[in-house]
Formats: C-alpha cells, structure tokens, sequence
C-alpha cells in the first residue's frame, strides 16, 4: 500500500458511488459461500413480557453443547440490531477511512486481503450477556433457565484479518486524533466509537472466522474485532472509519447500552469497555440431571484483560474452592476449557466456578458486584429488575437432591 495517489484518486473517485451504496440497499446477492449462508439454528427462548422490543434478531450459542474452544460458526450467537440481515455483494463492498488523516483510503475487499494478516483466537460477548435482563424477560419463574439462554451471548472463533494500525498508518493519523467512529453497511447503520490508543494496539479488521469467510450473521464481508471489550465495539458489515478527536456517544453507546447506576443519583455511565473475568459451567448445568458417583464438570472462562490464570470450582455455594484443570490451549482474551473431576453424593450442593486472569483480577460473587455497583441484593429481585449490562458475577447452578439442576443467580 505505497501508492498512496492512485489511493486518492481512487477515493475521490468512488466518493460518489460511496454516498449511493449508502443509500441503496438492495444490493445484489452474488458469490457468497456456502459459510456464510444465513443459518437458523436455534430459537428465542419464550419471552414473557418483553419490555422492550426493537427489531432485533437473537440467537444464543448451545455452550453446553460443544467441547474445546473453538465455538462451531453455524452456532456463533448472534445480535442484530435490525429486522434483517444485510446482503452486500463483496465486489461493490469499500471500507474507506477518512477524517483526521492526511490521505484518505477506500480499501476494496480484494486489497485488505493483501495486506499483512493476523489470525488470532478471542471471545466475543455482548455487553447483556449473564445478565438479570435475560432472566426477567425470559425466564419462567417457576424454571431456571438452561445456561444456553442466560449465557449463550458469548461465543470464541479464529479471526483472520488485517490490524487497524496498519490501516491507520497508511492513512496517516494526525497528531490532534484520540478517537475513531464507524459504522457498518446494515440498515440501522450501526455504529460506535473507539479510543485511538486501542485501535493501535490489538484491534483488527476481520474477514475469516474458523477459516472460512466471516458467516453473514457475523458480519460478512468485514468486520472489526476488538479483543477483550464488549460485543458493540466489533462493529459488523463495516464501511466507514473515521479519525476524530473526541468520543461521539452513539444511540447505540449512550440509550442502547448504557445503564442508570442508582449510586450515581440515576445517571448512566456511557462508557464500559474490557470485559472483567468470567467463567461459566456448562456441563452439567441448568435443565439437566445431575448423575450419582462420577461426573467431570466442564465449563468455560475468559477475561478482557488477557489469559485465564486459573479457575476455581466450590460444589458447597462458596465455602470451600479447589482448583479445576485448566485444558489448553490458553490464548489471550479467548474462552479457555476447564474441567474439574467430581463425585455427587446425592445431596443438596451448588456448583459455581471462578476465574482468575493473568492480571490477578478475580470474578465477583453476585453480592461482590452489587455492592460495587452501589446497588441492593434486594433489587434484584424486584420485578422490575434493572437492566444489569456488564456482568461478570459468578453463576450458582443449585443441584437438588433429585438432581435436577436450576439455576440460582436470580432465582
Ligand atoms: N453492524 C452491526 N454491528 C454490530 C451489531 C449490529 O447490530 N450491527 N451488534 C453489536 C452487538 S450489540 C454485539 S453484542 C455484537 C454481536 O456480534 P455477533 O452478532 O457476530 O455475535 O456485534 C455488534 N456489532
Ligand atoms: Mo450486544
């Protein structure tokens, strides 16, 4: 990427036909693999008074279901804030960065396959995930819910694209620039903001997951993947970046994903972006039966701050922990495989993992988390539930003595 003329010519040139591809949907459909043909999967678990439906499409990953790291891509949850998916035929697809930069760019999808690659493990997550919201709406009060509908919105792949610093230095960032805004192809324009100091360091634009081109849920053909912070940064179908000096406090950052914080008299704070560490056993979990004698429980745990360094399992709700093995492999902000060799005895007992990252953070009890959020045990379990976004508690999964196993959270 030297020829930066030809790359402003270029821009210049296909600025035009950029403001009519914004506007223009209805893009033929052409080529797509066979990857990347929308797959439905699995469907919203029943919703009992939603209390705010936009359109909005949801599938949750089956954690239970799959072992090792890598989540299959047919299975990768999925959130999409619009009635459809969008279909965008590669060949017309640009990404074009522009703002506080001295050579604007319009890369094609071709050209950002040429450029120096990386291929990284990492979990994406939605910033609702685990939370009470999920409970309140969805749940049957009478039932716990199965681990795939309370923590089913996070998933880990292989991505496979090029760093943004690469991006960014081809386009020369000017000195005055510390944020980024950008937006991708679908019909609510999706967009966000990014502090520049990220964007340089891990952020990357993908277009392979697992190998394959990136699933149209996922964001065929690019997207950005921004290690370790919540789901809304890796904005999907990505078109535009552009280089500015302050943060833009999307709808998306500031009404969608925000959370009033009672300790803060009402108001939100805008801006969480590292996930904490978190952990979740998936087997056996909620729904399912628990057997007499030998059982291996397995479960996920990742951080947004780098490796898991270890994860604790208590089978007694919290009095006793003991250390689970940790499989392998390790990557940095990625799920990584626990297993903890146990035997049920048949009685009562509450299984909950907890992790601990390279940084010597650990995962917060439930009642660690309220505290910190200057919220009540209490609130809770009112039936107005607030809408915790941004958790990372550690899950209680009750085993009662017929070995049904229920979920304790909010229960
Ligand atoms: N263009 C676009 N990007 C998006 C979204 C979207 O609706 N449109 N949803 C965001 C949210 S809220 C999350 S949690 C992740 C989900 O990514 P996934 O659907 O690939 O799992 O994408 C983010 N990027
Ligand atoms: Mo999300």
């Amino acid at each position: 990427m030297d020829s930066n003329k030809s790359d402003r010519r270029r821009f210049l040139k296909q600025a035009a036909a950029l403001a009519g591809v914004a506007a223009g949907a209805g893009l033929a459909a052409k080529g797509q693999p066979a990857s990347a043909q929308p797959q439905h999967v699995h469907n919203e678990p029943p919703r009992r008074g939603a209390r705010y439906s936009l359109d909005h499409l949801t599938h949750y990953t089956p954690l239970q279901d799959y072992s090792g790291i890598i989540t299959p891509a047919p299975v990768h949850f999925v959130q999409q804030h619009s009635s459809h998916l969008p279909d965008i035929d590669p060949e017309q697809h640009r990404l074009t960065i522009h703002g506080m930069v001295d050579r604007p760019l319009s890369f094609t999808m071709e050209e950002l396959k040429r450029l120096p690659s990386v291929s990284r493990v990492h979990f994406l997550e939605c910033q609702g995930n685990s939370s009470s919201t999920i409970h309140a709406t969805r749940a049957d009060p009478n039932m716990g819910l199965p681990v795939q509908y309370i923590w089913g919105m996070t998933s880990c792949s292989e991505w496979s694209g090029v760093p943004l610093s690469v991006l960014l230095n081809e386009a020369g960032v000017q000195k005055e620039a510390s944020w980024l805004v950008y937006e991708g192809a679908d019909a609510g324009k999706f967009n966000h903001t990014l502090p520049l100091a990220k964007a340089m360091d891990d952020v990357f634009v993908a277009y392979g997951q697992n190998g394959d081109p990136l699933r149209v849920e996922q964001g065929y053909p690019i997207r950005m993947i921004v290690p370790g912070w919540e789901g809304p940064f890796s904005v999907k179908y990505l078109r535009h970046i552009k280089v500015v000096d302050q943060p833009y406090n999307t709808w998306n950052e500031s009404m969608n994903h925000s959370v009033s914080r009672p300790d803060l008299g009402g108001k939100a704070r805008w801006y969480h972006f590292q996930w904490g560490p978190k952990s979740v056993i998936t087997r056996p979990s909620g729904g399912m039966q628990m057997p007499k004698g030998y059982v291996q429980i397995t479960g996920l745990a990742w951080s947004g701050a780098g490796r898991v360094s270890k994860v604790d399992i208590s089978t007694d709700g919290g009095k006793s922990w003991k250390e689970a093995k940790v499989q392998g492999p390790v990557h940095s902000k990625a799920h990584t495989r626990f297993t903890y060799d146990w035997a049920w005895d048949g009685q009562e007992a509450m299984l909950q993992s907890r992790c601990t990252d390279e940084t010597g953070d650990v995962q917060p009890s439930l009642a660690e988390l309220t505290q910190h959020w200057g919220m009540q045990l209490a609130d809770w379990k009112k039936p107005e539930r607030p809408r915790a976004i941004h958790m990372n508690a550690i899950q209680p999964w009750k085993v009662a003595r017929d070995g049904s196993i229920s979920d304790a959270m909010f229960a």
